[in-house]
């Protein structure tokens, strides 16, 4: 494995290329072109050059994360055309700039749902939460409003304001799309970039959805392993496959997280591994990597990746908000420095105890 970090990019990110480049053991970035709208053409040029700033510092792209889908791909309209070419040119441009991974995600409306985004912990550090019973009473409309107002100045991933401006719009757009319409809009948009991604040697790496259950009656397929597997198998290609995000899978407590993980051997292409501590079922929050932390076991999970030899890149998640850090909810530097050290430390030992 390799040890990465989550960069949004300069004018973005709190954190500078600099400082991630002195965590230890991190020599790569999952970065993005931020500024981009869904849909749209990323040119070989601005690809070229980001991935020289990022080099200049002494690091290199490990993979992209997130090239997002427009809509009219998720919801099957025949405008999706256009946008699927748009998709594989910007595949066939990454390509030539030697970058052969890109995590996306085919969650309707809403990326990641959380209801609070700086629930104080015993210690005084914030994280971000979610509670069941919250959702049930908010107004999917009202969400946005909620959020911003804890995001430190930050654009949240998915959570941009224009989009959020239309988000009536959008669930009438969503209105007849189910579960089967949205395995079947997948299907057609991976067998369309499947021939560009054999070209290039592009790994496709879906996220979650997270939570892995419906939220707010939308459709929500990427949950569980048999969905996954049901995936893999309608488009059965080695660069169809997924990213493992413990956090995501791991808020549904019927997923065997390191039982998933051995499944998915040769088709885990890259691995987001994060602690969750749940107060009950439908209420968790984010911890701090640690197994004695939260609630899953963190070495098992290490120990998983390891005998499925998985050589991609991983990247601790949302860590903390600790020691002052003003940053983007679950994007700050501190704790998932302490992340990438704690689970550096724990693939070490499983290295060397293990052959
Ligand atoms: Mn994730």
């Amino acid at each position: 494995m390799e040890m990465t970090l989550r960069w949004f990019g300069t004018g973005f990110d709190t954190v500078t290329l600099n400082q991630i480049r002195q965590v230890p053991g991190v020599k790569g970035v999952i970065t993005t072109l931020y500024d981009t709208e869904p849909g749209e053409a990323w040119s070989r040029e601005r690809i070229h050059a980001l991935k020289e700033e990022v080099e200049a510092a002494g690091l290199h792209i490990a993979g992209i994360e997130s090239v997002n889908i427009h809509d009219a791909i998720k919801v099957g309209t025949p405008d999706r055309e256009q946008y699927i070419d748009n998709y594989i040119e910007t595949l066939k441009n990454l390509g030539e700039e030697d970058i052969h991974l890109v995590c996306y995600n085919f969650m309707p409306v809403f990326d990641w749902t959380r209801t609070e985004l700086a629930r104080k912990r015993p210690d005084g550090s914030t994280v971000l939460a979610y509670s069941q019973a919250a959702i049930d009473k908010i107004n999917p409309e009202d969400m946005f409003a909620s959020l911003s107002k804890d995001a430190n100045g930050a654009i949240l991933p998915g959570w941009e304001p224009e989009r959020m401006e239309k988000i009536k719009e959008l669930f009438e757009m969503y209105k007849d799309v189910d579960e089967e319409k949205l395995f079947a809009n997948l299907k057609y948009f991976l067998e369309r970039i499947m021939p560009v991604c054999d070209k290039y040697d592009i790994n496709m790496a879906i996220h979650p959805d997270d939570p892995a259950w419906s939220v707010f009656g939308l459709p929500r397929i990427i949950i569980n392993l048999e969905n996954i597997m049901r995936m893999m198998k309608m488009v059965d290609n080695p660069h169809n496959g997924v990213t493992f995000c413990s956090g995501s899978y791991g808020t549904n407590r019927a997923n065997d997280l390191p039982g998933m993980i051995r499944a998915l051997k040769g088709r885990l292409h890259f691995a987001h591994v994060r602690n969750l501590k749940f107060n009950s079922d439908d209420d968790f929050e984010e911890s701090a990597h640690l197994s004695s932390d939260g609630s899953f076991d963190m070495y098992e999970i290490m120990k998983a990746l390891h005998d499925i030899d998985f050589n991609g890149p991983i990247r601790p998640d949302h860590g903390r908000m600790i020691w002052d850090e003003v940053a983007m909810p679950g994007y700050g530097l501190y704790d998932r420095a302490l992340g990438a050290a704690y689970l550096n430390g724990l693939w070490e030992a499983i290295e060397k105890s293990c052959c």
